[in-house]
């Protein structure tokens, strides 16, 4: 199973030009899963809270398509928070995390790449039941 140490910051490309950027991704190439599935969040009342759960199989990939905000990762053993700020960086999120994102700027857009369909058979929504997850699989 991942640990916090299998998600990473991913620099993706970043084509400018005098009219502005363009950032392309594309499957396999800059991310290493398949997309499947695109959404985004926006519109997020100053001071909420998203995520507090954790994902059995999905792999994703963060982007702050504008503004800012922070995402919290936790395997069940250690914790990392990044800032995501620029939308020619992505944050790779390995199975297995419980993931908090707060701290959205205002007017602030998370653009997300998933490796699979939405299915909520996939989510930890618990945290006793995540901690007991990550028991077990560490045991494996
Ligand atoms: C994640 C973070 C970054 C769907 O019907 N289809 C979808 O593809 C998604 C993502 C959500 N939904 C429904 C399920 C809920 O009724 O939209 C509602 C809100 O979803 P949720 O509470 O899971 O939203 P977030 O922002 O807490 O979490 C989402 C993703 O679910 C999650 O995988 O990592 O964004």
């Amino acid at each position: 199973m991942s640990t916090i140490f299998d998600c990473s910051i991913v620099h993706l490309p970043k084509i400018e030009n005098r009219a502005g950027n363009i950032t392309p991704v594309e499957n396999n190439k800059e991310i290493p899963f398949d997309i499947k599935r695109i959404y985004y969040l926006y519109d997020i009342p100053g001071g909420e809270k998203r995520g507090a759960h954790a994902h059995k199989k999905l792999q994703q990939l963060l982007i702050a398509a504008s503004g800012s905000f922070d995402v919290t990762l936790f395997d069940g053993t250690n914790k990392k928070t990044f800032h995501l700020s620029q939308p020619y960086i992505g944050l790779y999120i390995a199975p297995g995390m419980w993931r908090d994102i707060g701290n959205f700027s205002s007017g602030s857009i998370s653009l997300v790449l998933a490796s699979h369909k939405y299915d909520p058979k996939d989510y930890i929504r618990e945290y006793e039941k995540f901690l007991a997850y990550r028991k077990t699989i560490n045991k494996r």
